[in-house]
Protein backbone atom coordinates (compact mmCIF):
# COMPACT_ATOMS: atom_id res chain seq x y z
CA UNK A 1 0.00 0.00 0.00
CA UNK A 2 1.53 3.09 -0.66
CA UNK A 3 -0.79 5.86 0.79
CA UNK A 4 -1.12 9.99 0.48
CA UNK A 5 1.48 10.70 2.78
CA UNK A 6 3.10 9.24 5.58
CA UNK A 7 4.51 11.14 9.11
CA UNK A 8 7.62 12.22 9.79
CA UNK A 9 8.72 10.69 12.82
CA UNK A 10 11.11 11.28 15.49
CA UNK A 11 14.10 8.73 16.74
CA UNK A 12 12.35 6.67 19.03
CA UNK A 13 15.71 6.72 21.19
CA UNK A 14 15.86 10.20 21.70
CA UNK A 15 11.94 10.73 22.27
CA UNK A 16 12.08 8.34 24.87
CA UNK A 17 15.17 10.26 26.58
CA UNK A 18 12.97 13.11 26.24
CA UNK A 19 10.18 11.61 28.10
CA UNK A 20 12.18 10.73 30.80
CA UNK A 21 12.59 14.09 31.34
CA UNK A 22 9.22 14.70 31.44
CA UNK A 23 8.40 12.13 33.40
CA UNK A 24 11.06 13.07 35.95
CA UNK A 25 9.91 16.82 36.03
CA UNK A 26 6.36 15.85 36.55
CA UNK A 27 5.27 19.29 34.42
CA UNK A 28 3.20 17.89 31.35
CA UNK A 29 1.51 20.39 30.30
CA UNK A 30 0.31 23.80 30.49
CA UNK A 31 3.45 25.79 28.87
CA UNK A 32 6.06 23.78 30.30
CA UNK A 33 9.75 24.15 29.52
CA UNK A 34 9.68 22.07 26.19
CA UNK A 35 6.61 24.06 25.00
CA UNK A 36 8.60 27.15 25.53
CA UNK A 37 11.77 26.06 23.81
CA UNK A 38 9.45 24.99 20.74
CA UNK A 39 7.64 28.18 20.29
CA UNK A 40 11.11 29.72 20.35
CA UNK A 41 12.80 27.54 17.52
CA UNK A 42 10.16 27.28 15.51
CA UNK A 43 9.59 31.52 15.60
CA UNK A 44 13.67 30.80 14.50
CA UNK A 45 13.55 28.27 12.06
CA UNK A 46 10.25 30.16 10.29
CA UNK A 47 11.96 33.64 10.27
CA UNK A 48 9.02 34.61 12.35
CA UNK A 49 8.90 37.40 15.27
CA UNK A 50 6.07 35.34 17.53
CA UNK A 51 4.86 31.68 17.54
CA UNK A 52 1.96 30.22 19.97
CA UNK A 53 1.36 27.14 19.84
CA UNK A 54 -1.82 24.96 19.86
CA UNK A 55 -3.26 21.51 20.46
CA UNK A 56 -4.03 21.77 16.44
CA UNK A 57 -4.79 23.52 13.43
CA UNK A 58 -8.52 24.17 13.79
CA UNK A 59 -8.17 25.98 16.73
CA UNK A 60 -5.92 28.73 15.95
CA UNK A 61 -8.19 29.72 13.31
CA UNK A 62 -10.74 29.77 15.59
CA UNK A 63 -8.65 32.15 18.26
CA UNK A 64 -7.71 33.87 15.46
CA UNK A 65 -11.25 35.18 14.79
CA UNK A 66 -12.17 35.66 18.22
CA UNK A 67 -8.71 37.87 19.09
CA UNK A 68 -9.37 40.10 16.12
CA UNK A 69 -13.45 40.43 16.68
CA UNK A 70 -14.21 39.40 13.34
CA UNK A 71 -17.65 39.40 12.72
CA UNK A 72 -20.50 39.56 10.19
CA UNK A 73 -19.07 37.73 6.35
CA UNK A 74 -15.85 37.00 5.68
CA UNK A 75 -14.27 36.17 2.20
CA UNK A 76 -12.99 32.76 1.98
CA UNK A 77 -12.08 30.27 -0.63
CA UNK A 78 -14.02 27.27 -1.09
CA UNK A 79 -11.19 25.18 -2.30
CA UNK A 80 -9.55 23.67 1.13
CA UNK A 81 -9.92 21.44 3.82
CA UNK A 82 -13.76 21.93 5.59
CA UNK A 83 -11.85 23.34 8.67
CA UNK A 84 -11.03 26.69 7.39
CA UNK A 85 -14.76 27.61 6.96
CA UNK A 86 -15.67 25.48 9.88
CA UNK A 87 -13.56 28.34 12.06
CA UNK A 88 -15.97 31.28 10.49
CA UNK A 89 -19.86 28.57 11.05
CA UNK A 90 -18.17 28.33 14.74
CA UNK A 91 -17.78 32.05 15.24
CA UNK A 92 -21.13 32.84 14.30
CA UNK A 93 -19.91 34.20 11.09
CA UNK A 94 -21.24 33.98 7.15
CA UNK A 95 -18.31 32.79 4.89
CA UNK A 96 -18.87 34.13 1.50
CA UNK A 97 -16.85 31.79 -0.95
CA UNK A 98 -14.46 33.79 -3.66
CA UNK A 99 -13.55 31.64 -6.83
CA UNK A 100 -10.27 30.65 -7.10
CA UNK A 101 -7.44 31.25 -9.72
CA UNK A 102 -6.11 28.59 -11.76
CA UNK A 103 -2.64 29.32 -11.60
CA UNK A 104 -2.27 28.35 -8.32
CA UNK A 105 -5.87 27.34 -6.44
CA UNK A 106 -5.60 30.26 -4.23
CA UNK A 107 -8.73 33.03 -3.58
CA UNK A 108 -8.28 35.00 -6.97
CA UNK A 109 -7.79 38.74 -5.81
CA UNK A 110 -9.12 40.55 -8.51
CA UNK A 111 -12.59 38.95 -7.62
CA UNK A 112 -12.18 39.96 -3.82
CA UNK A 113 -13.49 43.22 -3.97
CA UNK A 114 -17.18 42.28 -5.85
CA UNK A 115 -17.45 40.19 -2.85
CA UNK A 116 -17.27 42.91 -0.05
CA UNK A 117 -20.41 43.80 1.29
CA UNK A 118 -20.68 46.86 4.43
CA UNK A 119 -21.01 43.63 6.43
CA UNK A 120 -17.60 42.36 5.60
CA UNK A 121 -14.88 42.05 8.13
CA UNK A 122 -12.56 40.25 7.05
CA UNK A 123 -10.32 37.70 4.16
CA UNK A 124 -9.73 34.33 5.44
CA UNK A 125 -7.06 33.08 2.57
CA UNK A 126 -5.43 29.68 2.12
CA UNK A 127 -1.96 28.82 0.93
CA UNK A 128 -3.16 25.89 -0.96
CA UNK A 129 -0.64 23.04 -0.87
CA UNK A 130 1.54 25.54 0.75
CA UNK A 131 1.62 27.71 -3.01
CA UNK A 132 1.82 31.37 -1.76
CA UNK A 133 -1.21 33.62 -1.68
CA UNK A 134 -0.89 36.91 -3.77
CA UNK A 135 -0.59 38.83 -0.11
CA UNK A 136 0.70 41.83 -1.43
CA UNK A 137 -2.76 42.22 -3.53
CA UNK A 138 -5.06 41.01 -1.03
CA UNK A 139 -3.06 43.30 1.80
CA UNK A 140 -4.18 46.40 -1.11
CA UNK A 141 -7.27 45.56 -0.70
CA UNK A 142 -7.46 44.82 3.07
CA UNK A 143 -5.95 47.66 3.56
CA UNK A 144 -8.92 49.62 1.15
CA UNK A 145 -11.34 48.50 2.40
CA UNK A 146 -10.20 48.34 6.22
CA UNK A 147 -10.41 44.48 6.94
CA UNK A 148 -8.20 42.09 9.12
CA UNK A 149 -6.52 39.27 6.83
CA UNK A 150 -6.31 35.63 8.62
CA UNK A 151 -4.44 33.01 6.73
CA UNK A 152 -5.20 29.38 6.90
CA UNK A 153 -1.52 28.53 6.57
CA UNK A 154 -1.92 24.69 7.51
CA UNK A 155 0.11 23.50 4.44
CA UNK A 156 2.59 26.32 4.26
CA UNK A 157 5.15 25.33 6.90
CA UNK A 158 8.50 26.75 6.19
CA UNK A 159 7.54 28.53 2.94
CA UNK A 160 9.23 32.14 1.70
CA UNK A 161 8.46 34.05 -1.27
CA UNK A 162 12.17 35.99 -2.06
CA UNK A 163 13.78 34.73 1.44
CA UNK A 164 10.85 36.10 3.75
CA UNK A 165 8.37 33.65 5.51
CA UNK A 166 5.06 33.73 3.72
CA UNK A 167 3.53 33.53 7.06
CA UNK A 168 4.45 37.30 8.20
CA UNK A 169 1.11 38.16 5.58
CA UNK A 170 -1.60 39.67 6.93
CA UNK A 171 -2.59 40.07 10.54
CA UNK A 172 -2.02 36.28 11.62
CA UNK A 173 -1.26 32.75 9.70
CA UNK A 174 -2.53 29.77 11.45
CA UNK A 175 -0.40 26.19 10.82
CA UNK A 176 -1.45 22.43 11.41
CA UNK A 177 1.05 19.85 12.41
CA UNK A 178 -1.27 17.08 12.08
CA UNK A 179 0.67 13.74 11.42
CA UNK A 180 -0.41 14.06 7.81
CA UNK A 181 1.67 17.67 7.28
CA UNK A 182 5.36 17.87 6.38
CA UNK A 183 6.14 18.89 9.95
CA UNK A 184 4.11 17.08 12.77
CA UNK A 185 3.56 17.13 16.47
CA UNK A 186 0.81 14.11 15.86
CA UNK A 187 -2.10 16.50 16.16
CA UNK A 188 -0.87 20.13 17.14
CA UNK A 189 -0.81 23.54 15.14
CA UNK A 190 0.37 26.99 16.13
CA UNK A 191 -0.56 30.60 15.29
CA UNK A 192 1.78 33.23 13.90
CA UNK A 193 1.33 37.20 15.17
CA UNK A 194 3.72 40.21 14.28
CA UNK A 195 4.26 41.69 18.13
CA UNK A 196 4.21 40.64 21.68
CA UNK A 197 0.73 42.09 23.19
CA UNK A 198 -0.97 39.87 20.41
CA UNK A 199 1.04 36.75 21.19
CA UNK A 200 0.16 37.64 25.30
CA UNK A 201 -3.68 37.69 24.10
CA UNK A 202 -3.44 34.74 22.41
CA UNK A 203 -1.47 33.05 25.15
CA UNK A 204 -4.12 33.85 27.77
CA UNK A 205 -6.88 32.99 25.24
CA UNK A 206 -5.95 29.23 24.46
CA UNK A 207 -5.46 29.35 28.04
CA UNK A 208 -9.40 29.92 28.91
CA UNK A 209 -8.54 33.45 29.18
CA UNK A 210 -6.66 33.38 32.26
CA UNK A 211 -4.21 36.51 32.55
CA UNK A 212 -3.14 35.10 36.03
CA UNK A 213 -4.39 32.77 38.83
CA UNK A 214 -7.14 34.83 39.46
CA UNK A 215 -7.96 36.87 36.28
CA UNK A 216 -10.02 36.30 33.11
CA UNK A 217 -9.78 38.47 30.42
CA UNK A 218 -12.22 36.61 27.91
CA UNK A 219 -13.39 34.13 26.93
CA UNK A 220 -11.37 32.01 25.77
CA UNK A 221 -10.85 28.05 24.94
CA UNK A 222 -8.25 24.93 25.94
CA UNK A 223 -6.18 24.60 23.00
CA UNK A 224 -2.46 24.43 24.65
CA UNK A 225 -0.30 21.83 23.48
CA UNK A 226 1.16 19.36 25.98
CA UNK A 227 4.89 18.55 27.16
CA UNK A 228 4.99 15.08 25.04
CA UNK A 229 3.96 16.46 21.64
CA UNK A 230 6.28 19.82 22.21
CA UNK A 231 8.59 17.36 22.63
CA UNK A 232 7.94 15.26 20.14
CA UNK A 233 7.85 18.80 17.49
CA UNK A 234 11.87 19.85 19.17
CA UNK A 235 13.39 15.99 17.76
CA UNK A 236 10.75 16.54 14.45
CA UNK A 237 12.06 20.02 13.90
CA UNK A 238 15.80 18.80 13.68
CA UNK A 239 14.89 16.61 10.58
CA UNK A 240 12.30 18.53 8.87
CA UNK A 241 14.86 20.17 6.18
CA UNK A 242 15.79 16.77 5.56
CA UNK A 243 12.55 15.50 4.93
CA UNK A 244 11.04 18.33 2.47
CA UNK A 245 14.55 17.89 0.49
CA UNK A 246 13.22 13.97 -0.35
CA UNK A 247 9.71 15.46 -0.75
CA UNK A 248 11.66 17.88 -3.61
CA UNK A 249 13.22 14.68 -5.34
CA UNK A 250 9.64 13.14 -5.28
CA UNK A 251 8.36 16.03 -7.16
CA UNK A 252 11.12 16.19 -9.61
CA UNK A 253 10.86 12.37 -10.61
CA UNK A 254 7.00 13.46 -11.10
CA UNK A 255 7.34 16.18 -12.71
CA UNK A 256 9.97 14.55 -15.45
CA UNK A 257 7.59 11.49 -16.11
CA UNK A 258 4.46 13.54 -16.14
CA UNK A 259 5.38 16.29 -18.25
CA UNK A 260 4.48 14.39 -21.74
CA UNK A 261 1.51 13.05 -20.33
CA UNK A 262 -1.69 14.21 -22.54
CA UNK A 263 -4.19 15.61 -20.43
CA UNK A 264 -2.40 15.49 -16.98
CA UNK A 265 -0.96 19.35 -15.64
CA UNK A 266 0.38 19.91 -12.27
CA UNK A 267 2.08 22.98 -11.13
CA UNK A 268 5.71 23.88 -11.31
CA UNK A 269 7.90 25.40 -8.39
CA UNK A 270 6.96 29.20 -8.46
CA UNK A 271 9.85 31.99 -9.16
CA UNK A 272 11.77 33.48 -6.02
CA UNK A 273 9.58 30.81 -3.80
CA UNK A 274 11.09 28.66 -1.26
CA UNK A 275 8.69 25.20 -1.41
CA UNK A 276 7.84 22.64 1.04
CA UNK A 277 6.59 19.82 -1.09
CA UNK A 278 3.51 18.97 1.21
CA UNK A 279 1.40 17.97 -1.94
CA UNK A 280 1.90 16.83 -5.65
CA UNK A 281 -1.84 17.62 -7.20
CA UNK A 282 -2.29 16.80 -10.50
CA UNK A 283 -5.53 17.29 -12.57
CA UNK A 284 -7.01 15.22 -14.94
CA UNK A 285 -8.52 16.42 -18.63
CA UNK A 286 -10.52 13.72 -19.12
CA UNK A 287 -10.86 14.51 -22.62
CA UNK A 288 -7.24 14.96 -23.62
CA UNK A 289 -6.39 11.67 -20.99
CA UNK A 290 -8.81 9.24 -22.31
CA UNK A 291 -10.08 8.47 -18.73
CA UNK A 292 -11.81 10.35 -15.88
CA UNK A 293 -10.32 11.47 -13.03
CA UNK A 294 -12.66 9.04 -10.76
CA UNK A 295 -11.47 6.39 -12.94
CA UNK A 296 -7.98 6.60 -12.37
CA UNK A 297 -8.80 7.12 -8.88
CA UNK A 298 -10.44 3.65 -8.22
CA UNK A 299 -7.55 2.17 -11.01
CA UNK A 300 -4.71 3.82 -8.41
CA UNK A 301 -6.49 2.06 -5.47
CA UNK A 302 -6.49 -1.26 -6.82
CA UNK A 303 -2.94 -1.37 -7.02
CA UNK A 304 -2.92 -0.07 -3.55
CA UNK A 305 -1.59 3.08 -4.73
CA UNK A 306 -3.69 5.44 -2.33
CA UNK A 307 -4.02 9.55 -4.02
CA UNK A 308 -6.45 11.54 -2.81
CA UNK A 309 -8.71 13.95 -3.98
CA UNK A 310 -8.13 16.75 -1.94
CA UNK A 311 -9.96 18.82 -2.27
CA UNK A 312 -13.20 17.37 -3.27
CA UNK A 313 -16.05 18.23 -2.36
CA UNK A 314 -15.73 21.53 -2.28
CA UNK A 315 -16.28 22.95 1.17
CA UNK A 316 -18.92 25.05 -0.75
CA UNK A 317 -20.58 22.04 -1.83
CA UNK A 318 -21.26 20.03 1.67
CA UNK A 319 -24.57 20.41 3.53
CA UNK A 320 -23.62 23.61 6.27
CA UNK A 321 -23.04 25.63 3.46
CA UNK A 322 -24.68 24.83 0.15
CA UNK A 323 -27.39 27.07 0.38
CA UNK A 324 -25.45 29.95 0.81
CA UNK A 325 -25.77 32.72 -2.07
CA UNK A 326 -22.07 32.52 -2.67
CA UNK A 327 -21.87 29.00 -3.22
CA UNK A 328 -23.80 28.93 -6.13
CA UNK A 329 -21.48 26.77 -8.85
CA UNK A 330 -22.07 29.56 -11.24
CA UNK A 331 -19.55 31.78 -8.88
CA UNK A 332 -17.10 29.35 -8.01
CA UNK A 333 -16.47 27.31 -12.02
CA UNK A 334 -12.48 27.32 -11.75
CA UNK A 335 -13.19 25.84 -7.80
CA UNK A 336 -15.21 23.35 -8.80
CA UNK A 337 -13.20 22.54 -12.20
CA UNK A 338 -9.88 21.89 -9.92
CA UNK A 339 -12.65 19.75 -7.23
CA UNK A 340 -13.75 17.81 -10.34
CA UNK A 341 -10.42 17.13 -11.65
CA UNK A 342 -7.86 17.05 -8.69
CA UNK A 343 -5.90 13.79 -7.41
CA UNK A 344 -3.47 14.25 -5.10
CA UNK A 345 -0.58 11.86 -5.64
CA UNK A 346 1.20 10.34 -2.74
CA UNK A 347 4.00 12.54 -1.31
CA UNK A 348 6.16 12.18 1.22
CA UNK A 349 9.81 11.76 2.11
CA UNK A 350 9.94 7.42 2.73
CA UNK A 351 8.96 7.41 -1.13
CA UNK A 352 11.42 4.52 -2.65
CA UNK A 353 12.72 4.86 -6.41
CA UNK A 354 10.24 1.75 -6.36
CA UNK A 355 7.33 3.42 -5.03
CA UNK A 356 7.34 6.83 -7.26
CA UNK A 357 7.58 4.14 -10.03
CA UNK A 358 4.82 2.11 -9.12
CA UNK A 359 2.69 5.74 -8.68
CA UNK A 360 3.59 6.59 -12.10
CA UNK A 361 2.75 3.05 -13.79
CA UNK A 362 -0.60 4.04 -12.87
CA UNK A 363 -0.62 7.28 -15.10
CA UNK A 364 1.98 7.32 -17.90
CA UNK A 365 0.33 5.17 -20.61
N1 LIG B 1 -6.82 24.16 7.25
C1 LIG B 1 -6.39 23.41 6.22
C2 LIG B 1 -6.16 24.06 4.90
C3 LIG B 1 -6.16 22.04 6.39
O1 LIG B 1 -5.76 21.27 5.35
C4 LIG B 1 -6.38 21.46 7.67
C5 LIG B 1 -6.20 20.05 7.87
C6 LIG B 1 -6.79 22.32 8.72
C7 LIG B 1 -7.00 23.66 8.47
C8 LIG B 1 -7.04 21.81 10.10
O2 LIG B 1 -5.86 21.37 10.73
P1 LIG B 1 -5.95 20.23 11.87
O3 LIG B 1 -7.04 20.69 12.87
O4 LIG B 1 -6.30 18.92 11.22
O5 LIG B 1 -4.57 20.23 12.48
C9 LIG B 1 -6.27 15.06 6.80
C10 LIG B 1 -5.96 15.68 8.13
O6 LIG B 1 -6.68 15.11 9.22
C11 LIG B 1 -6.12 17.17 8.19
O7 LIG B 1 -5.22 17.62 9.18
C12 LIG B 1 -5.72 17.84 6.89
N2 LIG B 1 -5.96 19.27 6.89
C13 LIG B 1 -6.47 17.22 5.73
C14 LIG B 1 -6.11 17.85 4.40
O8 LIG B 1 -6.11 15.85 5.66
P2 LIG B 1 -7.72 12.96 6.16
O9 LIG B 1 -9.02 12.57 6.72
O10 LIG B 1 -7.56 13.03 4.70
O11 LIG B 1 -6.51 12.06 6.75
P3 LIG B 1 -6.42 10.49 6.81
O12 LIG B 1 -6.55 10.05 8.22
O13 LIG B 1 -7.29 9.86 5.80
O14 LIG B 1 -4.89 10.26 6.38
C15 LIG B 1 -4.44 10.32 5.04
C16 LIG B 1 -3.36 9.27 4.85
O15 LIG B 1 -2.23 9.60 5.62
C17 LIG B 1 -3.75 7.85 5.27
O16 LIG B 1 -4.25 7.16 4.19
C18 LIG B 1 -2.44 7.25 5.74
C19 LIG B 1 -1.61 8.42 6.15
N3 LIG B 1 -1.51 8.55 7.60
C20 LIG B 1 -2.46 9.25 8.31
C21 LIG B 1 -2.39 9.35 9.67
C22 LIG B 1 -3.43 10.12 10.44
C23 LIG B 1 -0.48 7.90 8.25
O17 LIG B 1 0.36 7.26 7.61
N4 LIG B 1 -0.39 8.03 9.62
C24 LIG B 1 -1.30 8.72 10.36
O18 LIG B 1 -1.18 8.81 11.58
O19 LIG B 1 -7.49 14.42 6.78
Amino acid sequence: MITVTSPLLPDLDEFYGMLKEIWNSKYITNNGSFHKQLEKELASYLKVPYVSLFTNGTLPLITALQALRVTGEVITTPYSFVATTHALWWNGIKPVFVDVDLKTGNLDPDKIEAAITPKTTAIMPVHVYGKPCDTKKIQEIADRYGLKVIYDAAHAFGVEVNGESVLNAGDMSTLSFHATKVYNTIEGGAMVMHDEKTKQRIDYLKNFGFAGETTVVGPGINSKMDEVRAAYGILNLRQVDESIAARREVAVAYRNALRSVDGVSFFDDMPGVKHNYSYFPIFIDERKYGMSRDDLYMKMREAKVLGRRYFYPLISEFSTYRGLESADPNNLPNAHKMANTVICLPMHHTLSKEDINRVLDQIVK
